[in-house]
């Protein structure tokens, strides 16, 4: 099995802090998405869409997404369960972890290939070219900062997304946090319960993949 990845990047981070939690180490492939090696023939064979993550599979297969290459891995590495041990906490996991990748991933990213140079004309990942949009830039600053108080309240009351219990919910709002910075938004300094999890999640061993 072989992990295509970025360094530098926010989604491939997201997959390696998954297997960091488990304790797993596979092979790497670096994809130098700032050269556009995304684009290249020999990449674009593996994956259409020209995005990292890739996990290959031995026997070839390819799973692109973040979310699909994590669930595989928790099926075919069970133990240290990052999706939930119970039906409802499973539920909850991908409930939280969707809406933590459409409010908090999706938004920063929103911001960030609407407004950065270096993504005129590719504001959406993938093979077709978009122009960038500077009210969806405005809009996704807007949306993390609403993040930022939605998960305040929240970890007023909760010490992790899911209660007592670690998730990938976690990893991607962990993710997040830092990918923010990336358009100049931190935590805001009031936000203490936010900044305890944080902190909290920081001190994972998993948190330096
Ligand atoms: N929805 C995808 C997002 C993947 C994605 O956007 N990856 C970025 C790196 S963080 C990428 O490959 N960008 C290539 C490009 O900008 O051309 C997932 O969940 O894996």
């Amino acid at each position: 099995m072989k992990l295509y990845d970025y360094a530098a990047a926010p989604n491939p981070r997201r997959v390696r802090i998954f297997l960091a939690e488990k304790n797993l180490e596979i092979e790497t492939i670096q994809i130098d998405i700032r050269n556009n090696e995304q684009k290249s023939e020999a990449f674009l064979k593996l994956s259409p869409l020209g995005e990292v993550p890739l996990l290959q599979l031995d026997d070839g297969t390819c799973i692109s997404q973040v979310n699909a290459i994590c669930r595989y891995i928790e099926e075919i590495h069970p133990e240290n369960p990052l999706f939930g041990r119970t039906a409802l906490e499973k539920a909850l996991v991908e409930s939280s972890n969707h809406q933590l990748n459409m409010n908090g991933i999706v938004a920063v990213t929103e911001g960030f290939r609407n407004s950065n140079p270096m993504f005129e004309g590719r504001a959406i990942a993938g093979p077709n070219s978009y122009a960038q949009i500077p009210a969806l830039a405005e809009r996704g600053l807007l949306r993390v900062d609403h993040l930022f108080r939605d998960l305040e309240a929240h970890f007023a009351a909760s010490e992790f997304i899911i209660g007592d219990y670690f998730s990938v919910a976690d990893i991607t709002a962990f993710v997040t946090m830092d990918f923010a910075g990336w358009i100049k938004k931190t935590i805001p300094e009031d936000c203490v319960n936010l900044q305890r999890w944080y902190d909290q999640v920081n001190a994972r061993p998993s948190s330096n993949a």
